[in-house]
């Protein structure tokens, strides 16, 4: 689904406003200064397409950004992921796959929508996503406790949210409803999600492997059963999105984000998921999101633990363990 294997496209997003805690903007920085983007052209010979930008952007920024809809500075989002939208759409245009760097969640909006019109203008294929959170991050406006949207992407993205602010999107359908449909989302990691939200997982008959699943079957076997349900009839998974919350690893491994929940993967697992999404040679696109090094009261090391280990996910989904 891609126009060549080695051309990556690269947006770095600083922004926060999808939840309340600062820092999370400084995510792709500390990514980038870790040595993330050398390693994926030196070691892993990607030919890179990066504006060399963290992008903040401050001009669609709007001063005053009151809570509309129990939405939490929502005109923020939705400029910020409506851009963001055309910088992954103008890399996934060109058969590039995608590299987006967070930032919240929230931002998910932009880059899984970019990607999803792209590869759908280009092969008539809906994408495949596949989320790994210990969060369902599907709260509807009207059903979410915080009123934080990086609790809400899947939501919207599904069409099970609607509202003006998204009509950016919403007008332009891809799948039956949204622009993904339920049918094609599997979440991995799941341990802390919101009553409503499971009665929406319930009620839309979406495939979740909770951590319950994880600990029942083992990582290689979940991973075998999230692929196999996004497969055809021919084996073919399609073109598969890989939206990573480092907060789907266990605080032991990534302590450095705004909602850590205990009891998630190793990073042994996280990277194994990545390594075999990878295998299947249908990713177009990834995100990494959520690294919040301020997030550290330690003085320093868990934000550097938790850069790490997002870089080895990273590293992972692209490539790094073929021998
Ligand atoms: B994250 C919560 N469900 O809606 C909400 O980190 C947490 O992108 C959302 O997964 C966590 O506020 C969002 C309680
Ligand atoms: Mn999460
Ligand atoms: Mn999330
Ligand atoms: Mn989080």
């Amino acid at each position: 689904y891609l126009s060549s294997k080695t051309d990556l496209g690269i947006t770095a997003v600083a922004f926060s406003g999808g939840q309340a805690k600062l820092g999370v903007d400084i995510g792709p920085k500390e990514l980038i200064k870790a040595g993330l983007l050398t390693s994926l052209s030196e070691d892993l010979e990607y030919t890179l397409h990066w504006d060399r930008l963290v992008h903040a952007y401050p001009d669609l920024l709007p001063a005053h950004d009151p809570r509309v809809d129990n939405m939490l500075t929502p005109l923020s989002v939705s400029a910020v992921t409506k851009r963001l939208s055309e910088q992954v759409y103008d890399h996934a245009i060109q058969g590039r796959l995608t590299l987006t760097l967070g930032g919240d969640h929230s931002i998910a909006m932009g880059s899984v929508f970019g990607s999803a019109k792209a590869i759908h203008e280009r092969t008539g294929k809906k994408l495949g996503l596949i989320w790994v959170d210990a969060h369902a991050d599907i709260n509807t406006p009207a059903t979410s406790g915080s009123g934080n949207i990086h609790g809400m992407p899947v939501a919207f993205l599904a069409g099970i949210a609607k509202h003006p602010l998204f009509a950016w999107m919403q007008d332009q359908v891809v799948g039956k409803r949204g622009v993904i449909d339920t049918s094609r989302i599997v979440y991995i990691g799941l341990r802390d999600v919101d009553k409503g939200e499971k009665r929406i997982l319930r009620e839309e008959g979406i495939r979740a492997f909770s951590m319950h699943d994880v600990d029942r079957h083992g990582i290689g076997k979940v991973v075998d059963m999230a692929l196999d349900y996004l497969r055809d009839e021919e084996g073919d998974t399609g073109p598969l999105y890989l939206s990573f919350d480092v907060d789907a690893l266990d605080p032991s491994f990534a302590a450095a984000t705004g909602t850590p929940v205990r009891g998630g993967l190793t990073l042994r697992e996280g990277d194994f998921i990545c390594e075999c999404i990878h295998e299947t040679g249908n990713l177009v696109g990834v995100d990494l999101v959520e690294v919040n090094p301020v997030e550290d009261r330690s003085g320093g090391a868990i934000a550097e633990e938790t850069v790490r280990n997002a870089v080895s996910l990273v590293r992972c989904a692209l490539g790094e363990s073929l021998l």
